[in-house]
Order: C-alpha cells, then structure tokens, then sequence
C-alpha cells in the first residue's frame, strides 16, 4: 500500500459539519490501491468498562468509508457521521488491497494494532459541533438557473438614454470595443417575461453603475445607476419587477479596481501625493502615471499597480480604513435600498481576505441567505472556509466539460479526473452551489468553442446542467448566438424573429424544466468514470435513483432511471435531435 498517499485534515474540506449535526469525512488514497478503510469514531470522553482508566476502552463506532470520487491518481473515501453530544474523535483504519492494515491517527501512521482503537491512540478531533462555525449557503440559490446579462447589449428599451454615437440595435453585427448599442435597464424590463418562459430565475447583472465604457468596470460612481442604463427608480422596479417572477437579483461588484474617471483618481491625478485619495491606490512612485501605447487597455510602466496592464483602472488600496468603510457602504447600500439577493465579486481573488470577511459580515447583517459569488478562476479553498465567498464562478470546473467533450484538450478519463478534482477542493454544500458557467462575457460563446455544431453544445449543456453546482446561461446562448473572445462574445441579442434560433430556444428551456425537476438528486452528483470494453468511454453518473450514462465515444447520452429516459442518441458523427421522454 502507498501509506504516503493517505491524506485527511480535520475542519477542512476533508472533515467539516455538512448539516448542523451531521459531519462528512473525506481520505484521499492512492488510485486503486485500498481494499476498505474503517472509521472507527465516538465522544473523545466517552469510556467503557472496568472503573481502573488503566483497562477502560473508548467507545466507538465504526462505519466503511464508501470510495465516491476518483481521479486519475487518487482515490476518495467518504462517511457522514453523526454523534449526539456533538464533539468526536476518530482515526481511519486502511486495509491496502496488499493486505497491509494501518492506523491513520492525527499523530501520523502505525502498523495496525487493536490496542491503537480501544485507546483512541492519536485520534483526530473535531471538538465540538458549533453550528454558527458550520458553512452555510442559502437555500434558494441551489434551486436557481442563472442567466447572465450584459446591460449594454440585452436589449435597449429606451432610445433617450442611448449615448452618443449608439449603433442601430444589430444582432449580427460584431462589435469592436469601444461601440455602444443603447442596451439599457427599460430593455431588461420589458424582457422579463422572455425569461419566466425560458424558466430561468436568476439575473447576473454585469456592472450598472456609473462609468466611462459600454463593460462598466471602470467605476466612475458606485452609488449611481449608469445614465445609459438608466436611473434608481426603474431599478428598484426592476427588482421588484423579477422578485415578483421568482427571479433573484445579482449585481457585480468591481472593488479591487476603479475608474480613472473616478472623482478620487481624478484628485489624486490633479494633487498627486497631496491628494487626501492618494492612499486610497498603490502608487509605487510619484507621479502617479503612465506611457500610453497604441493598445487603450495596456500601458507601459504605469507607476501605480492597476487591473492587468490597464491604466483605467487604478486599483484599490482595500487595506486603507477609508476605502474599506466607503466599500462596505455601497455593498450594503445596494442591499439595504434596493433588496438585492447577491454580489458577483469581480477580480475577487487580488483583494485581501481581510476586506472580505469584512464585507461577508456586512453583507450577511444586511440580508439572511445573501448569495457571496467570487469571480476566482482557479482552486479557491482559501475564499471558500465560510466566513468570505459562498461559491466562486466555477469556470475551472466547466473548462473540464468543455474541454473534454469539445476541444478535446483533454482525453475523457482526464475530464473525469479534473471535474472530481475540483468536486474534492470543496465541502459538499459549496459544490452545490457553485456558479458553473460554459461561457461569458470574459470567454468565447460555447457555440463558437463548438465550431457551431449545435447538438454538440446541447450536449454540453446537458452533462453541465446535471451536475452538482448551478447552472448560468449567458445571454443569447438560448438564441444560438455565436461570438470569440471578447468583445466579439457581447454581440446585441437578436429580438427579431427570424434571427432567434427557437429551436435552441426550446432545448434550453426544457433542459432548464429538467433541471428544476431533479434538481434535489442533481445536486448530490459523483461522476464515475467506466472504460468498457475499452472501445469507447461510458462516463456514468450516480445520483440517487437517478442512473446515467454518457457513452462518449459515439457521443451520446442516455439517462436512465425510474423516471425519465433522456437520449441524444448519434450515428456517426451527426447527432440526432436532442430529446428526452419522462416514464411515469
Ligand atoms: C481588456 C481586453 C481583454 C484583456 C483585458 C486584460 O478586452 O482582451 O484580456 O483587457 O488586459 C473588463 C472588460 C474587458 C477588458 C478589461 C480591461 O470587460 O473587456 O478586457 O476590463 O479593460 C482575468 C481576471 C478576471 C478578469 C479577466 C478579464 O482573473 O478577473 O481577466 N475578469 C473580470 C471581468 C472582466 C473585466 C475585468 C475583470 C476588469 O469579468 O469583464 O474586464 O474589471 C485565464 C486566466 C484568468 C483570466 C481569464 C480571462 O483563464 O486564468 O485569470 O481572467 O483567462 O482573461
Ligand atoms: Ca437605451
């Protein structure tokens, strides 16, 4: 047996409260190397037996671990436990499939011996069960679908506010970076019901408020709605417009970076270090500036640190007391007047923990069950402990689904690998409520990604859609729009009928309805890889009552359970039209 690869750290992702009583328990092991492994647990006070301490024996209970997730070098072991007094040791014995038998304690590893369980002898602990340590998501947000809007290019309602030089309204037009259509929030009113018939009930607003260019993350005023977008009473009807569909309101955050439009760049731009904003950036050298290029969105040798290479976006000295209190204002000014049900935290990973675990106090003081989403494309545990981001944005998850099932980056078995990969970084109730995204404002469209093969992108969307974690759709991905790397993937959405794709209109809304149906078994996913008979990949996921397979090498997928059967079945290389039936 490797005893190296044998891995665990208590209040971790590999043990930590999953429900105010129940605690999960993760073991990472070498791949295919471990016959069983026991969990022997119970109160660390708890003794038995004969009064002298000295021949007294711990009294545990025991439970296999079952092996749940797999990647491509290791193996993952789970047990939920449960103990009435609320505080637990435990220790692991590992049978190896060699035969070898071994104690995993919290002082490290020894040859197997009863003495070792009957003495708890280096037992892990979890010392007490504290329910307001325990990471908690609100509940409403494993029920949604989200779909994300970018205000600028949805739809414009209403032509007054359009800013100078707006283009006609063209869903075929590409647009170049710095073109305005007239996109605005009277656009997304009047398309609400758009999306209560797609089923979605969840709006992720890219940024609104107040700034120089048509993507809105250059701030100018935080606590103004853009005038092209409009003004606060239409947003606050806005919201309480989708409240009343049933769809939650996001909005997005831009606060590691802000406008050089900003009024406190502006100051520090006039009165350099006398400014009373200069300590509000990271100027490395006075004066504050910058060698223009030819590219607006990249500067040379900018001497304060901004987003990227951006000189437009100064970034944000989020340690300053002043900067901290004027964020943590508009993060709960949103909340507080306009009743907003989350933050999409843009850049989220280069602000300090410190800020956000202010702004998680503020938000959760604001509003019970607040949706915290951090726009973090990497492994994100460090964000993730419970007391700063609910979930992230979870495009390392989806870039696996792309990756393996489209630009065949990656082999199938590396696809499983990497998606159990990520599902292993985090506890139980962050995957279910992690943001999954095949596409964005940031990315291509995923038809695009797709070479335009349509059944292709069903395919995808399908697998994503039965995941664990939510599901966002972008914005006219429900109308097949197609587009490359921004700002080509932000094109008008078509409203014009011959240019709205219905049929792809019709799949996302029934996978959307299969979603809301299973979304209770969906969210407790593993995915197992199978090879069978080596031919061709059957990756095959189990959920409860709900069985399926995807055999990949033809590329077709077939769920079947009790109730519904779902094929998108293939001959050659067209796939057939995607369609499912539901068995009573
Ligand atoms: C412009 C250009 C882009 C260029 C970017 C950086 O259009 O082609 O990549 O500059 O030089 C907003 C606008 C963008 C604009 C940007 C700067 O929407 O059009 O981009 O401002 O003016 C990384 C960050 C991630 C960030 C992306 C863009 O980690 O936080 O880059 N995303 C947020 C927003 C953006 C927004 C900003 C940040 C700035 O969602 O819309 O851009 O507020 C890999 C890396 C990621 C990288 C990702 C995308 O996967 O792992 O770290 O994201 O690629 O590039
Ligand atoms: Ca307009």
């Amino acid at each position: 047996m490797n005893k190296a690869a044998l891995y665990h750290r208590p209040e971790s992702e590999f043990a930590y409260l999953y429900t105010r009583d129940t605690m999960q328990v993760r073991l990472q092991a070498q791949k295919d190397d471990i016959e069983k492994v026991e969990l022997f647990y119970g109160d660390p006070y708890l003794w038995e037996g004969v009064e002298d301490p000295e021949h007294q024996t711990w009294k545990s209970a025991q439970v296999e671990m079952k092996k749940v997730l797999s990647t491509n070098r290791s193996d993952f072991f789970e047990a939920e436990i449960t103990v009435a007094t609320k505080r637990v040791d435990y220790l692991f014995v590992v049978t190896g499939l060699d035969g070898e038998k071994v104690v995993y304690t919290d002082q490290g590893l020894l040859d197997y011996d009863e003495t070792l369980i009957t003495k708890k002898y280096g037992a892990f602990r979890l010392p007490y069960f504290h329910e307001t340590d325990r990471f908690k998501t609100p509940g409403w947000v494993k029920e949604t679908v989200w779909y994300q809007i970018f205000p600028e290019r949805f739809a414009n309602g209403d032509t007054q506010n359009d800013p100078e030089g707006t283009k006609a309204w063209n869903a075929l037009d590409v647009p170049d970076r710095q073109d305005f259509y007239g996109g605005d929030l009277q656009g997304v009113l009047d398309h609400l019901d758009h999306l209560t018939e797609l089923g979605v009930n969840g709006i992720y607003f890219t940024p609104i408020f107040q700034a120089y260019s048509n993507h809105k993350y250059d701030t100018e005023d935080y606590l103004a709605i853009d005038k092209n977008f409009g003004d606060k009473a239409l947003f606050k009807h806005l919201v309480e417009e989708a409240h009343a569909r049933g769809i939650k309101v996001m909005l997005d955050a831009v606060f590691n970076h802000i406008g050089d439009t900003s009024p406190q760049w502006q100051d520090v731009l006039k009165h350099q270090e006398k400014s009373k904003y200069a300590d509000w950036f990271h100027v490395n050298s006075w004066p504050a500036t910058y060698t223009p290029t030819d590219d607006f969105e990249n500067a040379e040798n900018a001497t304060y640190d901004t987003f990227a290479f951006t000189p437009h976006m100064p970034k944000l000295n989020t340690a300053n007391p002043e900067v901290e209190a004027y964020l943590l204002e508009i993060a709960d000014y949103w909340i507080r007047e306009f009743d907003i049900d989350a933050w999409r935290l843009d850049v989220a990973d280069e602000v300090d923990h410190t800020f956000w675990k202010k702004f998680r106090a503020t938000c959760d003081a604001a509003k019970k069950d607040f949706y915290i989403l951090g726009e973090v494309w990497h492994s994100a545990q460090p964000w993730l402990v419970g007391d700063e981001f609910t979930a992230v944005m979870n495009y390392a998850y989806t870039d696996a689904i792309k990756d393996g099932l489209i630009t065949k980056k990656i082999s199938l078995p590396q696809m499983v690998s990497n998606i159990n990969t990520q599902l292993t970084l985090y506890r139980k109730q962050v995957n279910q409520v992690m943001f999954n995204v095949l596409d964005s404002h940031d990315t291509p469209r995923i038809l695009t990604v797709a070479n335009e093969n349509k059944a292709l992108m069903k395919l995808v969307e399908t697998f994503t859609f039965l995941q664990p974690g939510v599901p966002c759709i972008y914005y006219g991905d429900e109308y097949a729009l197609t587009g490359g790397m921004d700002p080509e993937c932000r094109k008008c959405m078509p409203w014009i009928k011959e240019e709205q794709d219905v049929e792809m209109f019709e799949f996302f809304k029934e996978l959307i309805a299969l979603r809301h149906a299973y979304q209770e078994v969906l969210s407790d996913a593993a995915v197992v890889w199978q090879e069978v008979d080596g031919k061709k990949g059957v990756v095959e996921i189990q959920r409860g009552e709900l069985k399926g397979c995807f055999n990949i090498g033809e590329n077709a997928v077939k769920f079947e359970a009790d109730e519904i059967i779902f094929s998108n079945l293939v001959e050659d290389e067209t796939i057939l039209p995607f369609g499912f039936v539901v068995y009573k």
